[in-house]
C-alpha cells in the first residue's frame, strides 16, 4: 500500500513531567497502555502499545547526578496482539502472554533497576517473573551526559513489545555540556528511527513465521529478523521537518528490531557527529555517511546555514537488510527516512560547535587484566530453524562471564558468520579497541584464530564511549571496559531483537572484590579501589 512520503510533519515527543520532585529524588510514574496511533495521514489508525499513550514514549530529561525514581506500570491487556512463539525461552504455555520489564539502555544502574529479562511483571504487578525485585526503579544518573533510551526487555517477547511501540528517549544533561553552546531548545531534536509494516486496514503487521515455512515449523514461529517497508521517525512514516537556515542538533536513535541504517543527506552535506552512545566525543567528526545499528545513538549537528530557502533535503538510507548483504533499500521506500525543508531563519544562530567537546581517556589494551573470547554462532534447532548463540550457549545456560567489580576486561567478539551483530553489554560503557580480520574457515576447523590483516582502528565516530558495537563478520572486534560500580547479575546480547529473543543473550555476574590489595601483587593491572569508570 503506497503512502506519500513527506506528507506529515515530524512530531517531537513531549518531555515527561515528574509526579513529585524533592531535594533528593525526582519521581516519575510511567504507564504502559494500549491505544491507537496515526503513523501517516493516509493510513487508518493503528493499535499500538506505548508509554503514557505515546509512540515513541515521552522523553525523560534529567540532570547528571539527579537521583531519579521511576515506577513503570503495566496497564496493558492480558492478550498480546502480535504472534507469540511459545517455543522460546521463558515463553512456555505456563507463562503469562503479556509481561513487561523496562531497561534503560546505556544507563549505569544497580541490577535491581536494570530491567533484567526475568524481572518482568504483568498488569498491576499481578504476576511477577522469578527475578522481579522492586516496582520502583532507581536511576542515579552518575554518568556522562548522553542520550539513552528506555524500552521493553521482557524475556522471550522483547521483539514483540518493542515492535508494538514500547520505547522512548532519556536524556542526561549537565552544566559543562550546556556551556559548550551547542544548538538547543527547539533546535535540538531527537530522531527515533524505526521501521514498521502494516496491513491495509492500518493494523501492525508482524510475521507469524517465515515465508513458505517447512512443515516442521511451529506456528507462530520466530524468524531470523523483522524489517518493515515503512520508515518511521518519531512515530510518523517519512515525515518532513521545516528547518531554519542554521545549525541543528539531532539525537538519532535506531529503535528498529533488525534494520540498520546507513544515513546520508542527498544535498551532499556532512553530518558533524558530536556524540555516540555514551556521550560527547572528544572532538566533532565530519561524516558523509553514518551507519547506525539497532539501539546505537548518533548525536549529530547538521548545518543548514548555507542552504537556500526552499531547498528540500532528504535523509536517505543505503543499508541492506540483513546488514549488510541482504535486500538493497528501495529508493522510493526503505531508502527514504525523512525530509528537511529549509525556511528562513527567525533569529540569529548564536550556537557553536566547539573544536573540543570532552576529554575521553582512552583505554590501552594493556589496561585489561583479563581477556575473554565470545563467538557469535549460528546453529539449527529441533525444528530446523536458525538459532543464533553467543559462545554456543543459550540464555538459560549457567554463567560463563563473571568479571570482578572494578576490573578492566577486554572482550574479543569473534564473528565467523555473514551478518553484522550489534552487541550490547548492560551496566557499563565500553571503548572499541579495534577490529582484526581473521581466517573464518580455519577458525571453524581448528578453533584457532589466524589473523589475516592489521587491526583496523575504530571509525572516528566510534572513538568515544559505546554500549553497543557493530561486530563485523570476518573480524575479531576487541572492546575494553571497567565493570562496576555495582555487583550482581546483568545481561549482554545482540540487539537485533529477533536474535536477542532466540537465543543470542547471556547473563553475566559482576562479582564482589575479595582479594586484599597488597604491594607488588600480581593483580596490579586490576584496580584495587573503584574509580568512576567513564569519566
Ligand atoms: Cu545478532
Amino acid at each position: 500500500m503506497p503512502l506519500t512520503p513527506f506528507l506529515d510533519p515530524l512530531p517531537t515527543p513531549r518531555v515527561l513531567r515528574p509526579k513529585k520532585r524533592s531535594k533528593d529524588i525526582t519521581y516519575y510514574e510511567v504507564k504502559m497502555e494500549e491505544f491507537f496511533h496515526q503513523f501517516h495521514s493516509e493510513l487508518s489508525q493503528t493499535k499500538v502499545w506505548g508509554y503514557e499513550g505515546q509512540l515513541p514514549g515521552p522523553t525523560i530529561e534529567v540532570e547528571q547526578g539527579e537521583c531519579t525514581h521511576v515506577k513503570w506500570m503495566n496497564n496493558l491487556p492480558d492478550k498480546h496482539f502480535l504472534p507469540i512463539d511459545r517455543t522460546l525461552h521463558s515463553s512456555g504455555e505456563h507463562m503469562p502472554e503479556v509481561r513487561t520489564v523496562v531497561h534503560l539502555h546505556g544507563a549505569e544502574v544497580e541490577p535491581e533497576s536494570d530491567g533484567y529479562p526475568d524481572a518482568w511483571f504483568t498488569r498491576d504487578f499481578d504476576k511477577c517473573g522469578p527475578r522481579f525485585i522492586q516496582k520502583v526503579y532507581k536511576y542515579p544518573n552518575n554518568q556522562r551526559p548522553t542520550t539513552l533510551w528506555y524500552h521493553d526487555h521482557a524475556a522471550g517477547i522483547t521483539r514483540l513489545n518493542v515492535y508494538a511501540g514500547l520505547a522512548g528517549i532519556y536524556i542526561i544533561r549537565n552544566e559543562q555540556e550546556r556551556a559548550l553552546n551547542l544548538p538547543s531548545g527547539s533546535y535540538e531534536i531527537p530522531l527515533v528511527i524505526m521501521d514498521r509494516e502494516f496491513y491495509n486496514d492500518g493494523s501492525l503487521f508482524y510475521p507469524s513465521t517465515i515465508d513458505d515455512p517447512p512443515p516442521t515449523y511451529p506456528n507462530p514461529s520466530i524468524t531470523p529478523g523483522v524489517a518493515g517497508d515503512y520508515i518511521v521517525v518519531n512515530g510518523k512514516v517519512w515525515p518532513y521537518l521545516n528547518v531554519e537556515q542554521r545549525k541543528y542538533r539531532f539525537r538519532i536513535l535506531n529503535g528498529s528490531n533488525e534494520r540498520f541504517y546507513r544515513l546520508s543527506l542527498d544535498s551532499g552535506q556532512e553530518f558533524i557527529q558530536i556524540g555516540s552512545d555514551g556521550g560527547l566525543l572528544q572532538k566533532p567528526v565530519r561524516m558523509n555517511e553514518i551507519s547506525i545499528a539497532p539501539s546505537e545513538r548518533g548525536d549529530v549537528i547538521i548545518d543548514f546555514t548555507n542552504q537556500p530557502v526552499g531547498t528540500n533535503i532528504v535523509l536517505t538510507n543505503t543499508a541492506r537488510t540483513p546488514f549488510d548483504f541482504g535486500t538493497t533499500p528501495d529508493p522510493e521506500t526503505t531508502g527514504l527516512v525523512m525530509e528537511f525543508r529549509v525556511v528562513e531563519r527567525t533569529e540569529n544562530d548564536t550556537s557553536s560547535v566547539p573544536q573540543f567537546l570532552s576529554t575521553i581517556k582512552r583505554f590501552d589494551e594493556n589496561d585489561a587484566c583479563r581477556i575473554r573470547d565470545l563467538t557469535l554462532d549460528v546453529t539449527r534447532d529441533s525444528f530446523n530453524r536458525l538459532k543464533f548463540l553467543l559462545s554456543n550457549h543459550e540464555y538459560m545456560d549457567g554463567i560463563t562471564e563473571n568479571p570482578v567489580v572494578g576490573d578492566v576486561e577486554m572482550w574479543r567478539i569473534i564473528n565467523q558468520g555473514l551478518a553484522v551483530h550489534p552487541i550490547h553489554i548492560h551496566q557499563i560503557q565500553f571503548q572499541i579497541l579495534d577490529r582484526i580480520p581473521f581466517d573464518t574457515d580455519a577458525f571453524n576447523l581448528t578453533g584457532q584464530l589466524h589473523f589475516t590483516g592489521e587491526p583496523e582502528p575504530p571509525l572516528p565516530n566510534e572513538r568515544g564511549w559505546k554500549d553497543t558495537v557493530q561486530a563485523l563478520p570476518g573480524f575479531v572486534t576487541r572492546i575494553i571496559m571497567r565493570f562496576g560500580p555495582y555487583t550482581g547479575r546483568y545481561v549482554y546480547h545482540c540487539h537485533i531483537l529477533e536474535h536477542e529473543d532466540y537465543d543470542m543473550m547471556r547473563p553475566f555476574d559482576v562479582m564482589p572484590r575479595r582479594c586484599v590489595p597488597v604491594k607488588n601483587n600480581n593483580h596490579k593491572k586490576c584496580s584495587e579501589t573503584f574509580i568512576c569508570f567513564s569519566e
